[in-house]
């Protein structure tokens, strides 16, 4: 069993208690975690941090001095503004990669299902032929194969063609925006063509001009949102139905000490869809080896996606995945993509959970792989929970430690389900009640809390901070991603976290949710995962339209606490292009550039060039939360004016 260092302090690290049950219960059996590794590596290296370290080429690495003192150039001449921007643009490429490729995969899906050779169907018809309109393909008389197909193509030509705009971007976004891109020259032609692009600009001898490479973050920045985010939720929205309302549980809880324990972990939902198929379907063979069941619980956006659709309980957000392993009781671990930390599998040889890798291109060393592919999923994942069923007897009952305390969370908040909401008010026009709400200033305005926990924060204290502080104050908040497990896990995505919202923002949940039959909206609404940004941007693009204003216009913000991913500081560059506020609580590395820091962070009336000039709004990077939720409350309050809104 492999011993940490230094297990002596165990100081707090979540503000969910289950969770330091099981990090003190890590630390006294040796076992390491991202928490522990943390505490060992106290001091990020402060060249890192600040963004000024150079690895683009084998005479560096290059570092420049900080605070004026030693070398302000790398070998090649680059200075700290050009070292600090090309980093920055290299962690957004990573990002958008990221989601683009959720994309891809999906588009691939969705071709295969309407070819009719894969495991999966389209679900979500209505979906189809609404995106199908909107991308201009003739629908009439054809069958539903036909227009998925057609809907497919139209997707994968956004990786390929050479001219133009995307077309998930004409889709979606406001004409005054798109112009405004392309006056800039930052509209993006191809996901592929763009990443492909800004991998080579950042490379040794390239684009050295600061401000230029600025504006290669936002053109990442629209990959993300509109070739990642849109193209994703839209294909899965046509391949397993749009999410609607559901009820369901987050906390430790939600693993049953009498079930066979699977946990679904990553990304992309088309694995995951199945194994919770085939969950129901092979019961009888877990009750044959001496469970009650099998219990899906989901972790991170897979968690999300399941939760969204089926209502599969919620285990764990990012920071803690390994803790999840330590209560003994997990038969499998299934992981895809993104944000699965490759320390699983070293806490999971501590016990009998079998850690389950899917794709070809994410394996870890020592894991079990199995190999998913559209056209075998129901194999897959038939194989995946019977050799989870048969670890269940493998238990060792002296390492349980069971929870049973769970926490009731309301999720599935679509935009077509808010507008179904929404619709019960007021059926020949949805919109108005929000719109009127807005307008009135019984909702202040509009806030999405995004993004991630991060290990080296206290564990939720930033999501659910900056969430009370806000609702306090009459501000509509939507969540996705592991911000929504905090949120949902603290009573924020039920009744009885109505408490912390403001009067008249009450108010408001209260009658749209008693119109739809539910005696309130819960204070905070789940939209999904993390490429489920989405659905948040568009309705912020349906009310611009309907007030005949701009997104950037709007008293609108995003924050992200506790972000630890590249993929979140490219969400949140999407939705800077679009002219929104946008506030980090983890430093976004580029303090080593006051020319970087001022670009992104200064407003509209300082000297030079900056994003709020360019678009609207601007990144707002403070720690400390409530003083972040302060700041978001005033530029709130800036664009209500502006507006001409009630005080
Ligand atoms: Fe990853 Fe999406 Fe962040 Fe959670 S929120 S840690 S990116 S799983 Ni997107
Ligand atoms: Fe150094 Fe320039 Fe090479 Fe970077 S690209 S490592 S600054 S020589």
């Amino acid at each position: 069993m492999p011993k940490t260092q230094d297990h002596t302090h165990t100081q707090r690290i979540s503000l969910d208690h289950d969770f330091e049950v099981l990090y003190e219960k890590a630390c006294e059996a040796g076992i390491d975690t991202a928490f522990s590794r943390a505490k060992q590596t106290p001091v990020p290296c402060p060249f890192g941090s600040a963004g000024v370290c150079c690895r683009h080429c084998l005479e560096g690495p290059c570092r420049i001095g900080l605070n004026g003192k030693g070398p302000q150039e790398g070998i090649c001449g680059a200075n700290g503004d050009t070292i600090v921007a090309r980093n920055l643009l290299t962690m957004m490429i990573e990002g958008a990669a990221g989601h683009a490729e959720h994309g891809r995969e999906t588009a691939l899906a969705l071709l295969e299902a309407s070819e009719g050779h894969s495991d999966y169907q389209i679900k979500g018809v209505e979906k189809l032929y609404q995106v199908a309109a909107g991308l201009g393909i003739e629908t009439n008389g054809k069958a539903v194969e036909d227009i998925g197909k057609q809907v497919a193509l139209k997707a994968l030509e956004d990786f390929q063609k050479q001219a133009g705009a995307m077309n998930w971007l004409t889709l979606h976004a406001q004409q005054q925006s798109i112009d405004k891109w392309d006056e800039l020259g930052i509209t993006p032609v191809n996901i592929h063509l763009e990443i492909s692009k800004a991998v080579t600009r950042t490379s040794m001898g390239c684009d050295a001009d600061p401000i230029n490479l600025l504006l290669g973050c936002l053109t990442m920045g629209l990959v993300d949102g509109f070739g990642g985010l849109h193209l994703s939720s839209d294909l899965q929205d046509i391949l397993f139905g749009v999410p609607k309302l559901v009820k369901s549980n987050f906390r430790l809880g939600v693993i049953k000490k009498e079930m066979v324990n699977i946990a679904v972990h990553g990304h992309v939902p088309l694995l995951s869809e199945k194994i919770v198929e085939w969950s129901r379907k092979l019961s009888e063979e877990a009750k044959a080896a001496g469970a009650a069941g099998i219990n899906v619980v989901g972790i991170c956006c897979s968690g999300n996606e399941m939760l969204m659709r089926h209502g599969i309980p919620a285990a764990s957000s990012f920071s803690s995945q390994e803790l999840v392993i330590v209560t003994g009781m997990l038969e499998a671990m299934i992981v895809d993509v993104q944000c699965i930390m490759p320390g699983i599998q070293k806490v999971a040889e501590c016990y009998h959970t079998e850690i389950i890798t899917t794709l070809p291109y994410v394996k870890i060393a020592g894991s079990t792989h199995v190999n998913f592919h559209t056209d075998k999923a129901d194999k897959a994942a038939q194989d995946i929970v019977r050799k989870a069923i048969a670890n269940f007897p493998k238990r060792d009952h002296q390492k349980i430690t069971s929870f049973t305390g769970t926490v009731e969370a309301y999720a599935g908040f679509s935009n077509e389900q808010i507008i179904e909401a929404l619709s019960a008010l007021n059926k020949e026009d949805p919109l108005k009640p929000l719109l009127d709400a807005i307008t009135s200033g019984a909702i202040r305005g509009v806030a999405a809390i995004v993004g991630c926990t991060n290990v080296r924060e206290f564990q939720d204290w930033g999501n659910v901070t900056v969430a009370k502080e806000l609702l306090k104050n009459n501000v509509l908040v939507v969540a996705t991603g592991c911000s929504a497990h905090s949120l949902a896990k603290h009573n924020l995505m039920n009744m009885q976290g109505l408490e912390y919202c403001g009067e008249s923002l009450r108010g408001v949940l209260k009658a749209i949710g008693q119109a739809a039959g539910l005696e309130s909206l819960p204070p905070t609404l789940h939209m999904g995962s993390c490429v489920d940004n989405s659905r948040p941007a568009d309705l912020l693009t349906a009310v611009a339209n309907r007030l005949g204003v701009e997104v950037k216009d709007l008293p609108a913000v995003g924050s992200c606490p506790e972000t630890h991913s590249p993929k979140a500081l490219v969400i949140g560059t999407y939705f800077l292009a679009n002219g929104v506020d946008v506030h980090v609580g983890v430093n976004p590395q580029v303090s080593g550039s006051q020319f970087v820091t001022d670009v992104l962070c200064n407003g509209a009336k300082d000297d030079g060039l900056n994003l709020e000039k360019l678009f609207g709004g601007k990144l707002i990077y403070e720690k400390d939360p409530v003083k972040a939720a302060a700041i978001l409350l005033r530029r709130i309050e800036e664009k209500r004016l502006a507006l001409g809104l009630s005080s």
